[in-house]
């Protein structure tokens, strides 16, 4: 059990992971904010959960850390989210998690189907409860118990609750990081830029993992979860050019938005059905803007109701700051972007 007083610590200890002050940053109007979320702006699983914070109009301390590592004249600089402070903080919520490590490489990144990843984003510090929590999807449903105002995003009554949280396990089984880091055989469409940095990318985690165990030699808890880590990465790099391994992730995709497009057919869920606007709609968004950022959303071009949630989700407020314009302003410019850089004005005006 870590008390509050030694968790609050811990974050400040985080906090200095990250090299450049201006990106750590207040949100919302509170001088001492209850919640901290250490997060990166490009980041799928980050982009949840800042459209639930936007969504409930919440305060909080924002650490938006610089993921991937790069080449600098000193040599390798690592992503800041190994470090060695973040990482023992991520610990204590992993503990509460009840999971083994992940101990390989699938493509998504999902807690439930792969284990605990113990050096990624996001993680969010609730400091009034003495809390910390991992993964995404606990982050958001966290959230909505703890606030319930503006904004509830989970039904009260069960039949609703339980298809949102069905889409939001859908979500999660979605093989975002196959798609990402992926070199499709067929038709690679992603940036230019991001095909480029994705070339490296293995290498430097590898180099910067393998450099964090050899400095931590000492620390037994620091290096499992470093080598938990490397045995998911060196998975990654090893099917990130493979023409079968690319397909399926695709595939597998292309299933999942076929499902999508039925029960949105059903309306068993969707704000664009009339209901409530909810977590599974944030998810959806979010993960549909990252899909339409790769160059993807012809994927959805024969789902009528598809078509028409994103066109719907993309004018959403929240989804357009936290998803779309957290896109523009931090990856690789992608072509595909114009097509919702409109709605992003429109909603935002
Ligand atoms: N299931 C986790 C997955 C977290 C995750 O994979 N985060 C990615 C960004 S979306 C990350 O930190 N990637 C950097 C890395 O793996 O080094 C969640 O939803 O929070």
């Amino acid at each position: 059990m870590t008390s509050r007083a030694s968790l609050i610590e811990m974050t400040a200890a985080a906090r200095a992971a990250v090299a450049d002050p201006a990106r750590i940053t207040l949100v919302g109007s509170s001088p001492e904010p209850r919640f901290e979320l250490f997060h990166a702006a490009s980041s799928l699983c980050s982009q949840k959960v800042r459209t639930v914070l936007h969504e409930k109009a919440l305060a909080y301390r924002s650490n938006d850390m610089r993921i991937l590592g790069a080449m600098g004249s000193e040599g390798l600089v690592p992503a800041e989210h190994y470090d060695p402070a973040y990482i023992r903080l991520r610990l204590v919520a992993g503990r509460t998690l009840k999971r083994d490590y992940v101990s390989g490489y699938s493509g998504r990144t999902s807690v439930e189907s792969e284990g605990f990843d113990p050096c990624v984003v996001p993680l969010l510090v609730d400091r009034e409860a003495g809390r910390v929590i991992a993964d995404s999807q606990r982050i958001c449903v966290y959230l909505d118990e703890v606030s319930r105002e503006p904004a509830q995003l989970l039904p009260d009554a069960p039949d609703a609750r339980a298809e949102v949280m069905r889409q939001v396990g859908i979500v999660d089984r979605i093989p975002n990081g196959a798609l990402l880091y992926g070199f499709h055989p067929d038709a690679d469409l992603r940036p230019d830029a991001l095909k480029e940095a994705m070339r490296t990318v293995y290498d430097y985690k590898l180099m910067a993992l393998q450099r964090l165990i050899d400095d931590n030699a000492d620390d037994p808890e620091l290096v499992a979860a470093y080598r938990a880590k490397i045995a998911k990465e060196s998975g990654g790099k090893k099917v990130c050019q493979d023409p079968e391994f690319q397909r399926a992730a695709r595939l597998q995709t292309a299933q999942l938005l076929a499902d999508l497009e039925r029960d949105l057919a059903a309306g068993t869920f969707g704000f664009s059905n009339g209901r409530a606007f909810s977590l599974a709609d944030v998810l959806w968004g979010v993960n549909l803007v990252r899909l339409n950022y790769l160059g993807l959303a012809s994927m959805w071009d024969a789902l009528p109701h598809v078509t028409h949630y994103f066109e719907l989700l993309a004018k959403r407020p929240s989804l357009c700051r936290e998803a779309i314009r957290a896109s523009l302003d931090s990856m690789p410019p992608s072509r595909w972007m114009e097509a919702v850089a409109n709605c992003q004005a429109e909603a935002l005006a």
